[in-house]
């Protein structure tokens, strides 16, 4: 039987990691599914690796994986590590904070063995999928984001700046090492990079739902970062 690795960063997630690690342990026991979850938690003050390991004690270490790392060098790399230590055949991302509902992984996981895809991706902006309680100004932004991207890249992708997505390991693992960014646009970089080497991609629509613990971090900053990313991706590619 298959088993998959679920990679979960965590940065200050004390509130959530206990509802996201058991919505997963319902969801793959329910569907029967071989999993192990990979915390990877970047010295987060709010105490949340003391979190993990509590977690640890109730679900065993065979399913609930601990990779901490002294101090918050940025999710590209916490996926690099995690994936370092993954046992899976297949690579599961998702964020921490329940944006990504463990719901949806059974149609990731049903989606790959029918097509054997190389990767799914779950979408927001395809029929059935959404996003749920952010702002105007954030639904702008991600929209823009993956318009000027469609017109710049022609990925094929819908969805080209969410994380929710499952992998073959062994294409995340070429995947990363072809990419050259870091912060949000490496998500999109992904998928560009993917088509580049023609690995098959499916779609899932999902939900996605803001935030309800915890700071969001898209700034001025991430914004201008992932439009010179674009930029770097549409003159080298
Ligand atoms: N290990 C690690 N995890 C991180 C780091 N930055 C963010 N994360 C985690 O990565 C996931 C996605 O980050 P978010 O902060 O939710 O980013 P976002 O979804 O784009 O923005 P908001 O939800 O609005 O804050 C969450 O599970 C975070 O806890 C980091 O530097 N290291
Ligand atoms: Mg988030």
């Amino acid at each position: 039987m298959a088993k998959y690795s679920i990679l979960l960063p965590t940065y200050n997630e004390k509130e959530n990691l206990p509802i996201i690690i058991w919505l997963i342990d319902q969801t793959m026991t329910k569907h029967d599914f071989n999993y192990e979850v990979i915390i990877i938690d970047d010295g987060s003050p709010d105490g949340t690796l003391e979190v993990a390991k509590q977690l640890q004690k109730i679900y065993g270490a065979n399913k609930i994986v601990l990779r901490p790392r002294e101090k918050k060098l940025g999710l590209g790399t916490a996926y690099i590590h995690g994936l370092k230590h993954a046992i899976g055949e297949f690579i599961i991302i998702m964020d921490a904070d329940l944006s990504h509902h463990p719901k949806f992984i059974p149609q990731f996981i049903k989606l790959q063995a029918e097509n054997n895809f190389d990767i799914v991706t779950g979408s927001r902006y395809v029929d059935g999928g959404g996003v749920f309680g952010w702002d105007l100004k954030r639904k702008i932004v991600s929209r823009g984001a993956n318009l000027l991207t469609q017109i710049l890249l022609r990925p094929g992708v819908s969805d080209l700046t969410g994380s929710f997505r499952l992998y073959k390991r062994e294409v995340l693992g070429a995947l990363v090492q072809a990419c050259v960014s870091k912060g949000y646009v490496f998500q999109m970089e992904m998928m560009v990079r993917a088509r580049q080497n023609s690995f098959t991609i499916g779609e899932v629509p999902i939900t996605f739902v803001d935030r309800f613990y915890g700071e969001s971090k898209l700034g001025a900053n991430e914004i201008s970062g992932f439009v010179k990313g674009l930029l770097y991706l549409f003159a080298t590619t």
